[in-house]
């Protein structure tokens, strides 16, 4: 009987430990620059992402949820659903033949 006490809580705790480490990566990071480098911004919910306005070149999405990234702050503007990470935001088409590049305000 002692054992399987034993056992229940350890199971326990590594869900526990489990749930806290997934929240924490849970986040999405802008990079100034691509390849993931430059000054860095992160968060998981950006009305506004301040010094990294229109500055973010490349960005890493959780794998365990997608993010709407918007044009302009307060989620408003032309907006785009991502589900991965984009080592260059270069490749991602925005309006009029232009891209993504410099151009994330907030995302959610
Ligand atoms: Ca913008």
């Amino acid at each position: 009987m002692k054992t399987k006490k034993f056992l229940v809580a350890a199971l326990a705790t590594g869900a526990l430990t489990f749930s806290a480490a997934s929240s924490a990566n849970a986040q999405v990071t802008l990079y100034e620059h691509q390849n993931y480098s430059g000054r860095s911004f992160n968060s998981s919910y950006a009305p506004n992402v301040s010094f990294m306005n229109d500055l973010a070149s490349s960005v890493r999405v959780p794998s365990t949820r997608g993010y709407m990234f918007y044009q302009d702050a307060g989620f408003l503007g032309s907006w785009v659903y991502l589900e991965s990470s984009y080592n260059s935001l270069s490749v991602l088409p925005f309006a009029y033949g232009l891209s993504w590049n410099d151009r994330i305000s907030s995302f959610k």
